[in-house]
């Protein structure tokens, strides 16, 4: 696109936002707060680099299709994310699951791993001057094919999930230290029940018992921020799941912990967008996982749908954003993996930038005052206002691909280097 005729369209759209009494340069720099961290698991359909090869399974979360250029190695995976990192504006993280440690080919168990095996993604966080979250991996195992994990009423299997809950956080609390940035440690569980279950209090009376030992080391807040992240069914996990949504903000409020809410695991009806300021009056901060449930939590790539905008409208309406950690939670294996995360991880973005281009106030006002006709009307007339001239000259000043720009890369990068694998 030309520079020239990008900026002649800002200046013209800065105008309009100016009549309704939003500052576009106000909106573009705030957007350095909005940081997403980036999952590592759409490189590869959620496939990790352990020896033997995992296969996923486990709480009913798929990966459907198989277009070509998954990533195979730790190699592929980092080429593939700075191409990633190459075409987003703003800031980034990285958002790692323990299955994908540097183990050089090596057997090492989920409750063998060490900060060690992940210091090569450590240092290259460091190069690419990004933070860094992780997730324990508590599907994909033999020891997880009955479908419980930390609430296993098998004690042998119960142990060895909690040693692994224990181990990741050790090696959070060690990448939050040396990245000087807190690690988001964020804790799912597949645990879950086909049919109807008896004995739901018995499973729950573990998982908490689970997550009080994994957890009783203390680390500082300033390396580690641990999250709980619930779901309200999987596919085999449809009359239960053991770690719901009333059992972890429970968990959370009382042990000062992150809740990690994930739009994909509610009650299609239910608004994510309408539980963070619910949340919010009971605990300090909040993990989202945005993602784009369809039918069920099938995780496809973000788009900018309404479920993602009233996520971010609540979040900068009310001026959350440094009590809210983005990461992303998708991974579709049927299109180019790379434009999966440009286009999901730009959606996201275009979502906040849009908030921030509310004026807010006004609407408040006129909710107030009970003009609830006028209230909508802008809302519908926000829809279509120049976002786009916005969103265009940010990505101009960020330096990367404005608009459509980026696919002709990622074409080239497929052709280049995916379908070469
Ligand atoms: C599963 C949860 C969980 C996973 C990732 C891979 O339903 O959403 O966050 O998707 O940990
Ligand atoms: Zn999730």
């Amino acid at each position: 696109m030309n520079k020239e005729s990008i900026i002649k369209t800002y200046e013209l759209a800065k105008e309009r936002y100016a009549e309704i009494g939003v500052d576009t340069d106000l909106a573009i720099a705030k957007m350095k707060d909005v940081v997403i961290s980036l999952h590592c698991w759409q490189t590869d359909d959620v496939g990790g680099f352990e020896t033997p090869d995992a296969e996923l399974s486990g709480g009913g979360i798929q990966a459907t299709g198989n277009y070509p250029g998954k990533a195979g190695t730790i190699e592929e995976m980092r080429a593939d994310l700075e191409k990633v990192l190459t075409l987003l504006p703003g800031k980034q993280r990285l958002n790692l699951h323990a299955i994908y440690g540097d183990f050089g080919g090596e057997c090492v168990d989920r409750d063998q791993i060490e900060p060690k095996h992940f210091q090569s993604w450590i240092d290259w966080c460091k190069k690419q001057d990004i933070g860094m979250d992780f997730n324990g991996t508590f599907f994909s195992h033999p020891k997880a094919a009955d479908g419980f994990t930390l609430s296993s009423k098998k004690e042998d299997n119960r142990i060895f999930w909690v040693e692994h809950l224990k181990r990741c956080r050790t090696i959070s609390a060690e990448i939050g230290k040396q990245l000087n940035s807190p690690c988001v440690h964020n804790t799912w569980i597949p645990d879950g029940s086909k049919d109807t279950p008896i004995d739901r209090n018995g499973h729950r009376v573990l998982l908490k018992k689970s997550l009080d030992e994994g957890m009783a080391t203390e680390y500082s807040k300033e390396h580690i921020k641990d999250a709980v992240e619930s779901k309200l069914f999987g596919i085999g996990a449809e009359s239960m799941t053991v770690g719901s949504h009333d059992f972890y903000l429970g968990y959370a409020i009382k042990n000062n912990k992150l809740i990690c809410l994930d739009n994909g695991h509610f009650h299609p009806t239910e608004q994510v967008g309408d539980k963070i300021s619910a949340v919010m009056q009971f605990v300090d901060e909040v993990l989202l996982h945005i993602t784009r449930p369809v039918r069920w939590d099938s995780d496809h790539v973000v788009t900018l749908n309404e479920d993602v905008q009233l996520i971010a409208s609540e979040i900068v309406r009310n001026d959350f954003l440094n009590r809210i950690n983005i990461g992303l939670d998708f991974f579709d294996a049927s299109i180019n993996r790379i434009g999966a995360y440009v286009i999901g991880t730009r959606a996201a973005q275009k979502a906040f930038l849009i908030a921030l281009l509310e004026p807010t106030i006004s609407l408040v006002e006129m909710e107030v005052a009970g003009q609830n006709f006028e209230r909508l009307a802008m809302l519908e007339e926000l829809k279509t206002m120049p976002i786009s001239a916005v969103w265009d000259y940010y990505c101009l000043k960020e330096n990367v691909p404005v608009g459509a720009d980026y696919i002709a890369g990622i074409q080239k990068y497929e052709k280049e280097v995916l379908l070469k694998r």
